[in-house]
């Protein structure tokens, strides 16, 4: 399970919207194939373990970080590929979250006789499915907030200096998180002050990096057109989220530079509506969310209680000015009995400084709900009646 992990985790963030997924073959203690989930529309993991272990497979054991599908998506039910092969034993790390499987593929392979074990691994697979579990049952992307602050809470210094907050072993960790996400999100304030590129840098001794979708919060059109992110150049899309105050004239400069113009509604404040942000993410299947500040799309994403991972760094430093900016804006939480309770973090260091990670909501919480057969549905059709 630990290989099937790894080859897991070698997809994180390249097969939206599909969870990434790791499988391998054993047969009398031999790894006789391997796989792991191909951007969607390609085969499953189990699927190209299985016909890479061809004729070795009959009478194997198949392990597996998440349960066999047994519905018609864009590609056949893995159920059906796992008996056909011959498999006996499947060993599965967690259940597909997805409601058209949810337990229906452990059933039905029972139900052919396949001895089936849950649970290997389940913990380090349900870190890695959390994001997959929050939009198949929301329909919206898993948002993670990320920042990096001093030890006395400010993000910059009294003048907006801030390169940099944390150390490089902290900075090479947020480009692994960049890597794995769907989507990164700035606001415009960080555009104007920062000028970021926003791309995935993983220095050269590691993978081709993945450069997720970048996303500008801009409800005013306020982001200067020789913005970095505007670079035709860059590698990946950027698109600008906006509200009809955009003018056309700057929405038309941007299509120019190949950037992409989501107009939304406002919300009462005549910022962009988060809530329509997320719902547009989700239908244009991007499965997770990274916002990267600055403090003021924090405050909104915070207010609007739509975070659902923290990761922040802490730096062992301090800048103190009663002006210097923390990391959550406006509008704040009035009274303390009011505050959002973070409970069960985890601290790691990372370099000098240290890692707080939190998971504000769990997507998936531990239920009986368990199919005990297959969904009659097509994906499709689930999908159309979920909205
Ligand atoms: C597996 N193995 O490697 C993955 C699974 O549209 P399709 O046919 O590609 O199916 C997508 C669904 O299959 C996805 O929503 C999730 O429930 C499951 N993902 N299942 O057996 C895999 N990626
Ligand atoms: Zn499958």
């Amino acid at each position: 399970m630990a290989r099937a992990l790894a080859l897991a985790a070698s997809v994180a963030g390249r097969t939206r919207p599909n969870p990434p997924v790791g499988a391998v073959v054993v047969r009398d203690g031999v790894t006789v194939g391997e796989g792991a989930t191909m951007p969607a529309g390609g085969p499953h993991a189990e699927v190209t373990a299985l016909s890479e272990a061809g004729d070795a497979a009959r009478g194997g054991t198949l392990y597996t970080t998440l349960e066999p599908c047994c519905h018609h998506g864009r590609t056949p039910p893995c159920t059906d590929a796992v008996l056909r092969a011959g498999i006996t034993h499947v060993i599965v790390a967690t259940r597909d979250p997805n409601p058209l499987v949810d337990g229906g593929g452990v059933a039905r392979l029972r139900d052919a006789g396949v001895a089936v074990e849950v649970g290997d691994g389940e913990e380090q697979a349900r870190q890695l499915y959390a994001p997959f579990a929050h939009w198949v049952t929301s329909g919206r992307p898993f948002v993670t907030a990320k920042y990096a602050m001093t030890l006395d809470g400010r993000i910059a210094t009294r003048t907006g200096h801030s390169r940099w907050v944390s150390g490089p072993e902290a900075r090479r960790l947020a480009h692994r998180w960049r890597d794995t996400h769907d989507a990164i999100l700035v606001g415009v304030g960080t555009v104007i002050a920062d000028d970021p590129s926003l791309t995935t840098r993983l220095g050269n001794t590691e993978r081709e990096p993945h450069h997720p979708l970048r996303i500008v919060l801009d409800s005013g059109g306020r982001a200067p057109l020789g913005a970095r992110l505007f670079d035709p150049a860059l590698p990946g899309e950027t698109w600008v989220a906006t509200t009809d105050r955009m003018s056309t004239d700057h929405a038309a400069a941007l299509f120019e530079r190949g950037v992409t113009v989501l107009t939304l509604p406002e919300d009462p404040d005549g910022r962009v509506a988060l809530p329509a942000l997320l719902d547009a993410l989700g239908e244009r299947e991007r499965t997770s969310l990274l916002v990267e500040g600055g403090s003021a799309v924090l405050g909104a994403f915070f207010a609007a209680r739509l975070v659902q991972r923290l990761r922040v760094f802490i730096a062992p430093k301090i800048v103190g000015g009663a002006r210097a900016p923390g990391p959550i804006g406006d509008p704040g939480i009035a009274t303390m009995d009011g505050a959002i309770a973070i409970e069960g973090a985890g601290m790691d260091t990372v370099g000098a400084d240290w890692l707080i990670r939190a998971e504000l909501y769990d997507p998936w919480p531990p239920h009986e709900r368990t199919r005990d057969e297959c969904s009659p549905v097509s994906s499709k059709s689930w999908a159309a009646s979920a909205r």
